[in-house]
This record gives C-alpha cells, structure tokens and sequence, in this order.
C-alpha cells in the first residue's frame, strides 16, 4: 500500500460546503443603521478615533445586483491559532471573488510581522482550496508581533501601495483587534486609501459583547477537550481511583473551563473569575476541593475530576501580586538573565521581592516558583499556559489530606494524575459550527471591504438559529473599546470579556455544581466532534451561547 496524504476524514472534509447566513447567498445590499457610542469613555475614544468614531452598524440584506470595484486584499492570522481561521480566509476569498473575478487575495506571512517585513504569497484557488474545513493556521502562520508603532504602519502601507492592496483583514483577538482599530484610523487619517477589517478568533471565547456573540475557535475547541474529559470520566468511573486535575487553556478568562464543564459536569470547576470576586487564597480553593474529596471518600468514591482554568493563579489576589512584582522585575533584567542555576535566580529574586510577596513565592513548590520567573510573552505578562497549577494543586491538596488522616478525619486514598488540554484543541478540524461561521465571517469581510468600509470588525448574529437565519454584518470596532490602563498608560482597547458572575451561564453553573460533587454520577460523556449525522449532534453550538441566550 502506498503511503497516504490525507486521511479519509480530510478528503470528506475537503469537500464539504460551509453554511451561508441566506442573504449571504445571493446578491445583497448594505443597510446602515443607528451611529453607534463606544461602551465608555466616549469623549476620549472619539478624541483618539475621530474618522471612525460613530459609524452604524451595518447588516447585509438580499437585495438588487451590483457592481463592485476590483480590490486588492491582504489577510493576516494574529496570535494564537483556533480552528477555522482557514475557512476565514477561504469565505474571504470566495466572496472576493463572487464580487469581483478579478479581485486579488495575499497572505502576509506569519502573523502581523509579515505585514511590516513584507513577506507575503498571493493566495491562489489552488492554495485555497488545499486548506477547506481544516484546522490551523499553516496556510500563511500565525505570529504574536505586536502592530503598535507608526514606523510599523507605513511599512505596512508601503507594501500595499506596492501590490495595490486596497484593505487588509486582521483575524485575531481582543488584542489584534484593538491594533486593527488603530491601523483603520491612521490609515483613514493619512488617507492612505488602505481599509481595515477585524475578525473575532480566540478559542479563549473573551472577546465578545453586546454585538459579537462568540469568537470562533472556541466552539472546536471546548468540543475536543470535552470529549477528553469525558473519556477520562469514564475511565475514573471504572477504575475508581484517580482524582484527576485537568488544567484548561484559556489565558485569563474562565470561559473554557466552565464550557466544558456545561458538555462533561466533572465533580469539581474552579472558575478563576469568582475565586477573585470572593477574595479567596490559595488555600481556600484547596480547602473547597478538599471538601469534595473527602465527601466522596465518606462514600468510597475515591476518584473524580476537577477543571481547573489556567489564568486561575492570577486571579488569587495574592498570587496577583507576587506576578506583578515579578513581570516589572524581570522585564529586560540582565542581572537576572546573567545568573545560570535556578537556585541562584531564586535567591536573586527573593530578595527583591516585598515581604508578603517574598512569603508566598517561598511557599511554593520550586518547581512552580521557577515557572512563575520563566520568559514574558511580547506584553511582557507570564505565560499562564506554562504554570502546572494542577501539579501545585495536587501538591497541596495532598498535603492538607494527609494532615486530616492524621488527625482521623479522613480516611480516604488519594491518588492523583495530571493532565493540561490546551494544544490537543487549537488546530482540531473545525466543528461545523465553526466551519459555517468562520465561513460566513470571511466572506462577509469580503462584501463590507467592497462596500468601502473601514475601521469594522465582520459580525455574524443569530448563531443560535439555523445558519441560514444567521444575520451578517459589521460593528464599528471603536463601539467595542474603552480606556484601560496597559504598562502604565491609559489606552483605548477592546474590553475583554470575563465569565460574568451575574450572566447566566455562571448562575446555571451555581445551581447544579452541588449534585456534580456529591455521590451520584453525573458524569456526561460527550464523544466526539461529528460532522456528519444528524443536525442535533452536528451542528450544536456551545451550550454557553445557548445560556446567553436564554434557551
Ligand atoms: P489568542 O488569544 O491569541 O487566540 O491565544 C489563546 C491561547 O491559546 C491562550 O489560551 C493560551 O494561554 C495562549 O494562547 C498560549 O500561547 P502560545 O500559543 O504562545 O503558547
């Protein structure tokens, strides 16, 4: 047998044809709606932005034919990847296309970099087509590059003067997109003839609001980690006895977390967000899980499973504290970069830390201290996704379970595995939820770049309904802003949405969390992604959308 290229899944996949909003199918027309305000700080939003302040909201309807000038587009693919930037960008080209035959597409190649270095390829039908319905983000890559700087800019517009490029399209985060704001107004004010469209990805499921109801990626994601979940589930279920501690991707915000706790209901779900509401330590959230463990020991149910979210070290008031003291520390520190061991860098950094803070990086097992010290992303912020907090959780919950044992009031057996879900979820073939919308946000992008617009992030509402009724459209990205501090400077940027303590997905969560922990199961098994079946099982969006949205 030859060796193969592509397993049966991805030729099948190759062919399917993503889900259209209706009015996307046919000839449509741009209706405007009210100017819109920023969510706060109008007058100093309006101040910073002032030719993209206030414009409507715009949704496409069906309507008349109509000729569209010939563009030139180039897309980038911002941060960290999510399953479905792919078929952002053939939507992209596909309706670039359908408006124009002659419009050209270019990638700019790896992340926004390419952009300011002109690296680039003009994305072909043949390119194209190689990468329908799959994961990743390999068609261009992906990088972190920060575009922030003027020089950065012109660079930018330098090449699109080159290649005749009318508008570029920046697919990524809250980050991303507040840059992609930013580009639209300098480009607008030096009327360099260049537009900006945003497009929301983050398998992280924080960048959303009153108009975008989920980043995409998110939906993928929480699906392959649920399904991991839930086989581990039934696996604890069989054997009885492991605890296991599953760290879930999902930098700061819990949204992950408690999805997958909605598809799998696990004994235990940390939510970082309400461990910083209630002012908990380290110790309390031990203390809470100890509870648990100790309840279903009582009724020998020795094993079970916790969701842990991996911002929650940040959220730990304390903790919080100890990682700022340690990012302006370590930030261009040769001092520290010139000590080789680690137990030389550990007594550096004892040393320059304040005394509560001192007290508690001294507490922790070395192992996670380290971790705490280890390189900052480009903002200059630790990498969540690098901390074992389940390793440093099983570490103490052990710990305070021994001492209980030894005071007789527990007699339980403890025995503990890892496990952290971040990677295995990213690049996974997008779910058809995430296959139709990434789609429809690609090939929307397309229509609001012919319709001349700038400084709008491409929107797609409805997403509970059937595709077809999805409505298609776009939103300022300056409604979406606010001011905030960011490395000492007030700056407009995209609010960042947390798990809402008041919204309800988190409320449904309170309100069943009791029967997940005690001694019946409610374990879910939720099997995996199907693309092909039945609409139930294929085509349902998270059940945190389904939440927000009253069902
Ligand atoms: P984006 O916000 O850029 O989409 O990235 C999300 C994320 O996957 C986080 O969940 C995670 O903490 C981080 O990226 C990991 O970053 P890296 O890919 O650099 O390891």
């Amino acid at each position: 047998m030859k060796s193969m290229t592509k397993s049966a899944l991805e030729i099948a996949r190759a062919a399917y044809e993503p889900k259209l909003p209706a009015a996307l199918n046919g000839n449509v027309v741009l209706k405007e709606g009210a100017e819109t305000e920023s969510i706060a700080d109008q007058i100093d939003i309006r101040n910073l932005f002032p030719n993209t302040y206030g414009m409507p909201l715009v949704t496409f309807e069906t309507g008349p034919k109509k000729e569209y000038p010939i563009v030139g587009v180039g897309v980038i693919l911002s941060g960290g990847q999510a399953p479905g930037g792919h078929n952002v960008i053939c939507g992209l080209f596909d309706g670039l296309k359908a408006l124009h035959p002659e419009n050209k597409l270019y990638g700019f190649l790896g992340g926004p970099s390419g952009l300011v270095d002109h690296q680039y390829i003009q994305l072909t039908a043949e390119i194209v087509d190689e990468y329908r319905n799959t994961g990743g983000f390999d068609i261009i890559g992906s990088g972190r590059t920060k575009l922030e700087e003027e020089w950065q800019y012109d660079k930018g517009a330098e090449i699109c003067e080159k290649l005749e490029i009318n508008a570029i399209v920046i697919i990524g985060g809250d980050d991303s997109n507040t840059n992609a704001c930013v580009l639209a107004e300098y480009y607008s004010q030096r009327n360099t003839g260049v537009q900006v469209i945003g497009c929301p990805k983050t398998i992280d499921g924080d960048l959303k609001n009153e108009m975008i109801e989920t980043s995409f990626g998110f939906d993928t994601a929480c699906k392959v980690y649920s399904e991991l979940i839930g086989n581990i589930q039934r696996d604890a279920n069989s054997a009885k006895k492991y605890w296991h501690f599953i760290r879930l991707m999902g930098r700061s915000a819990s949204h992950i977390t408690l999805e997958c706790a909605f598809q799998s209901q696990p004994n235990i779900c940390i939510v970082s967000e309400e461990v910083e509401a209630k002012n908990m330590t380290l110790n309390d959230v031990v203390e809470e899980i100890v509870k648990v463990v100790v309840y279903r020991a009582k009724h020998d149910l020795n094993f079970g499973t916790i969701l842990i979210p991996e911002g929650l070290i940040e959220f730990i008031p304390a903790m919080k504290k100890l990682i700022a003291e340690l990012n302006d520390l370590l930030v261009q520190n040769d001092d520290f970069n010139a000590l080789v061991s680690d137990d030389e860098k550990r007594e550096y950094v004892k040393g320059m830390l304040s005394h509560d803070s001192c007290e508690i990086y001294r507490s922790l097992p070395k192992g996670i201290a380290k971790q705490l010290t280890l390189d900052r992303d480009p903002h200059g912020n630790v990498q969540v996704s690098l901390i074992e907090t389940e390793k440093l959780l099983i570490e103490m919950v052990a710990k305070r379970l021994a001492q209980l044992k030894a005071e007789g009031k527990y007699k339980g057996k403890f025995a503990s595995i890892n496990h952290f879900f971040g990677y295995e979820g990213r690049c996974a073939i997008p779910s058809n939820f995430d296959a139709d919308y990434t789609y429809s946000l690609g090939y929307t992008a397309a229509i609001l770049i012919s319709e001349g617009k700038t400084g709008y992030m491409a929107c797609i509402r409805n997403l509970i309904a059937p595709a077809a009724k999805w409505i298609a459209g776009g939103v300022p990205i300056t409604m979406m802003m606010n001011m905030e501090h960011r490395n000492g400077k007030m700056k407009p940027v995209i609010q960042k949405a947390l798990v809402r303590l008041d919204g309800a997905p988190f409320k449904y969560f309170e309100s069943v969390r009791e029967d997940w922990a005690d001694d019946k199961i409610s374990y879910i098994y939720p099997g995996p992604i199907q693309y092909y079946g039945p609409t139930e099982v294929c085509d349902q969006p998270t059940k945190t959308l389904l939440l927000e949205q009253g069902k």
